[in-house]
């Protein structure tokens, strides 16, 4: 079964290499640990950025910290990705009463739609999308509406296209993140959102 060295295109090993010492015996392949120790450290820092996955993808993100909230004078600047089919990032963490100033983008494929607000929002833009939703799936789509007086923020976009859009957080609301486009809801576009209770101390430092 044994090949001869002629036909092995590795380069032919050498009595140190073999660990075929003088005396017969065996000695360690001291030149032969490096690349052992080489791939050793490089599973420990695979298995450490593992496990630092693992631990973030259980926790709450760490990196969310609002040190101020937004102003109506100076809006806070929060960016929200809508990829195929989902919000990031989620949970979507907003300070209530605050005003951010958000920017939607849409990284996905597929043309999607951002609904920021309560269970009456929701359901406003759900029934305009259903309404509007054309009957075949070429036709030009009709604009979708709802009444001037349902709140909250709608963002509408296409595939690499960009909208801010300025809102005042409420105080008092189960604000949820949604695409009512059909069928992206059941595909996972629906996203959470993490109202935190505004800072109980003014901006001058007094209580
Ligand atoms: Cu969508």
């Amino acid at each position: 079964m044994s090949e001869p060295p002629s036909s092995d295109p590795r380069p032919t090993p050498t009595d140190q290499e073999t660990g075929a010492g003088p005396s017969g015996a065996v000695e360690p392949r001291r030149p032969s640990l490096a690349p052992v120790v080489v791939v050793a450290g490089f599973m420990v820092v695979a298995i450490t950025l593992v496990l630092i996955g693992a631990q973030r993808s259980g926790a709450p993100p760490p990196s969310v910290r609002i040190d101020r909230p937004g102003t109506p004078a100076s809006p806070r600047p929060v960016v929200i990705l809508m990829r195929d089919f989902l919000f990031d990032p989620t949970p979507f963490v907003l300070v209530a009463g605050e005003t951010v100033a958000i920017t939607v983008i849409d990284a996905g494929l597929e043309p999607h739609e951002m609904v920021l607000g309560d269970a009456a929002v929701q359901a406003a833009w759900s029934a305009a999308n259903a309404a509007a939703t054309p009957p075949a799936p070429f036709a030009t789509r009709p604009p979708a509406s709802v009444a001037p007086d349902v709140g909250g923020v709608r963002v509408w976009l296409d595939q690499g296209q960009s909208e801010t859009v300025i809102y005042e957080v409420p105080v008092d609301q189960e604000l949820q993140l949604m695409c009512h486009i059909p069928g992206h809801i059941e595909q996972g576009m629906i996203g959470r959102v993490e109202l935190r209770p505004a800072p109980e101390v003014g901006p001058s430092g007094a209580p």
